[in-house]
């Protein structure tokens, strides 16, 4: 656990066990849960242009097994669970007292953990590793962000992502809700959506699959949430050690990030405008521009959080690539599993469950309080100070 760590999330399952479970430890006492807002994040996650059948097997909705009573937390440890339709289908081999012969795998693909993580735990059937390293997972850390989603807004702060890349294809323009939700890649302008598609189009023709690039803003936070005293605390290690978590992420940038490199640092720094120190009231708008991302010195400062995240090609091919068999070093072709093709759009709605998780652990390290109501006062009070 991280120093001083109040909130704390895990997550369980396989892809084809019994299902995907969330554990969250910390959530203050009489919040009110939302579960449709919980389910319409699951449903998301599911969308996109250019996922795989699996999809069409789950219909993802949160269970609750613990720590939630009435709409409302206990404060006590909760645990939500999506069950996975597809087990069905899979009980035989994923049963965990008595599995029948089938599903082994030998054959690693290069870019997933299955390699890896047959070294790490000494797993001879690669099976055993992927089901774990599975993306499915994901639909444990949303089911958890759905709550902390409920958590921030009783706060005042939302969270919204688009994609702005997929494959070569770039967005540069900023977000619109209705046009976001029209699309069918997350993208909030149509004749990108368009060119995405055929991108996607081309790869699903060609057996391969494409990466991209999303975008998460956080609105409402006030400033002062995180430290400069301690490297584990600050709010930026935080933010990007959660979205580095998610499968198929490969770069993480906060603000104007690798183009800072590049920018003199009269033009990179954000202006402090007169009446900046109300940054704590959350809104935002008290500096020249936001090149920082909304942290500085591992704190939040009121500006909106913004956050860019790269993902790769998801490593499952149609033509697996070349490889090893792992019982005898020999040559052969990676394995080919069910997958997605982009699983980009899919992947920011993952990203806005983990930025969500981090802030939530921030906000409860600053502002450690049993009870909602206690903490609505100590937030009231801080947004209140000059
Ligand atoms: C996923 C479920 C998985 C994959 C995908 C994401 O289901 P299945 O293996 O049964 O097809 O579709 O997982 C991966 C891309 C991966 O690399 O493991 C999901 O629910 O998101």
């Amino acid at each position: 656990m991280v120093h001083g760590e109040m909130l704390t999330f895990y997550t369980a399952g396989e892809s084809h066990g019994r299902g995907v479970f969330a554990f969250l430890d910390g959530v203050p006492a009489g919040l009110e849960i939302k579960r449709d807002l919980i389910d319409a994040d699951l449903a998301r996650r599911q969308m996109g242009y250019g996922r795989g059948g699996r999809m069409r097997i789950e219909q993802d909705t949160v269970d609750c097994l613990s720590g939630v009573r009435g709409s409302v937390t206990l404060g006590s440890p909760i645990v939500l669970a999506v069950w996975n339709k597809d087990f069905e289908n899979w009980r035989s081999f994923m049963d965990p007292w008595k599995i029948e012969a089938g599903k082994e795998l030998y054959t690693p693909r290069p870019g997933h953990a299955d390699l890896a993580g047959a070294v790490r735990f000494g797993h001879k059937d690669l099976r055993n590793v992927l089901e774990r390293a599975s993306a499915r997972e994901t639909a444990g850390r949303v089911a958890a962000g759905g709550v902390l989603r409920c958590f921030l807004k009783a706060l005042g702060v939302e969270v919204i992502s688009w994609v702005t890349q997929i494959g070569e294809v770039r967005y540069e323009g900023g977000y619109d809700r209705e046009r976001c939700a029209a699309s069918s890649v997350f993208c909030p302008d149509h004749e990108t959506t368009r060119k995405m598609e055929q991108a996607i189009d081309a790869v699903m023709e060609s057996g391969d699959t494409l990466g991209g690039e999303f975008t998460l803003e956080m609105r409402g936070l006030p400033a002062g949430i995180g430290s400069y005293t301690q490297w584990d605390q600050r709010l930026d290690t935080m933010v990007a050690g959660h979205l580095m978590s998610i499968p198929a992420i490969k770069a993480v940038q906060i603000g104007l990030g690798t183009a800072s490199a590049a920018t003199p640092g009269s033009r990179l720094h954000d202006a402090i405008l007169p009446g900046g120190m109300r940054g704590s009231n959350n809104a935002g708008g008290m500096r020249g521009s936001n090149n920082a991302g909304g942290m500085e010195g591992g704190v939040s400062n009121g500006e909106a959080i913004t956050v860019t995240c790269t993902m790769k090609p998801i490593p499952t091919l149609l033509k697996g690539l070349p490889s090893i068999d792992i019982r005898d070093g020999s040559e052969a072709s990676a394995t080919y599993e069910r997958s997605d093709y982009c699983a980009v759009p899919a992947a920011s709605v993952v990203g806005e469950a983990m930025l969500m998780i981090a802030v939530a652990k921030a906000i409860l390290q600053s502002f450690p309080r049993p009870s909602m109501s206690a903490l609505l006062a100590a937030f009231d009070q801080h947004r209140s100070r000059r």
